[in-house]
């Protein structure tokens, strides 16, 4: 090791037999290091509560932000590889600027070949001792393909720097890898439950003709009745399979219209029966589907279900349209409708 090293590392207890030189160079750097330190502000100020309002999900794909002290017009391209596909939601830049900050522009990327993602325009966030404008936070949404990506500021040249960022601007993309984004596990949902309330409904007698289109999804159904499932007679000895809150005759069609919310992101839509007589027809938005249901016995829950198929979900509400059919002695009819949904 050699000596002046030694010297500095045990100069608390040999002070005294430092040489002048050496004392004289220690005194000079430390001035030199005092005065960097008002000259050149330090570049620490992107507290936590920045990022406060940022979705859990995300994180830093690249961060070169550091605390050592600034100075503006970087000599090096920010650059910044992905190793897999992302989804960049934020952009941030830092303008220290000698406290004055920039008026916050534009942030953009761009790919190898230079294809250029955005711009995007920054808004301004005030940094240390409250400098307004320094921290660029630009609100992004696009998916990127792996690869190697310079970030482009619109003001380079109050685009703060140092020797720790390697002479790049101060960068943070925000984001997450596709492949690593936690996926929303989709859980059963019941969107309609048996006994529900608000049905449009109408009772067409064996020997009378139904209304035509009663189906579609621009049928006029105001002038239907709206009850509350299930429909029966009450008529049996049957254990009710569900509470009978609304009546239906025998020997008569039950034609019911229900709306249904259904939540983004719903499968496997499937709509469950309990029926005497039997399901004749079924149509999801306007387009009938599987059904011609013949039980025979006694009625009973989830007896009969349709899943529905996928390209006739839509986010929001849904019309189904049942057909009942009833041929004697006890009636009964009540449904639910239930998806796998996002929780
Ligand atoms: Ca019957």
């Amino acid at each position: 090791m050699p000596a002046s090293r030694r010297t500095v590392m045990n100069q608390r207890s040999q002070i005294g037999s430092v040489p002048r030189t050496l004392v004289a160079l220690l005194v000079l750097a430390l001035t030199l290091v005092v005065a960097g330190g008002s000259s050149f502000p330090q570049g620490n100020s992107l507290t936590p509560k920045l990022f406060a309002l940022t979705p859990q999900q995300q994180s830093d794909l690249f961060n070169n932000f550091n605390t050592g002290g600034t100075v503006d017009g970087p000599r090096r391209s920010t650059v910044f590889t992905l190793n897999r596909p992302a989804t960049i939601t934020e952009l941030v830049t830092y303008h220290w600027n000698s406290g004055r900050g920039a008026k916050p522009g534009t942030i953009s990327l761009r790919n190898q070949r230079g294809k250029i993602y955005g711009p995007f325009a920054a808004t301004g966030s005030s940094g240390q001792g409250g400098a307004a404008n320094v921290n660029w936070i630009a609100q992004a949404s696009v998916t990127l393909p792996a690869g190697t990506y310079t970030l482009l500021d619109s003001s380079p040249k109050t685009w703060s720097h140092n020797s720790e960022s390697g002479f790049a601007g101060f960068a943070k993309v925000r984001g997450y890898f596709k492949s690593t984004r936690p996926e929303q596990p989709a859980v059963p949902a019941t969107l309609l439950p048996y006994g529900s309330n608000g049905y449009r409904y109408l009772i067409v007698p064996n020997n009378q003709t139904l209304p035509a289109n009663f189906g579609d999804v621009g049928f006029d159904d105001s002038r239907w009745n709206v009850g509350q499932a299930a429909f029966s007679n009450n008529a049996s000895d049957c254990q009710k399979p569900l509470p009978i809150a609304s009546v239906w005759d025998s020997n008569s069609r039950l034609l019911t219209r229900t709306r249904v919310s259904i939540p983004s992101g719903a499968s496997n839509l499937t709509i469950f029966f309990a029926v005497d007589n039997n399901i004749e027809k079924v149509f999801f938005n306007g387009v009938e589907i599987r059904a011609t249901y013949n039980p025979s016995g006694c009625p009973r829950v989830d007896s009969y279900s349709i899943l529905v198929p996928q390209n006739l979900l839509k986010t929001g509400e849904n019309l189904i349209t049942v057909q009942a059919f009833d041929f004697g002695y006890y009636t009964f009819f009540d449904m639910r409708v239930s998806a796998m949904a996002p929780r």
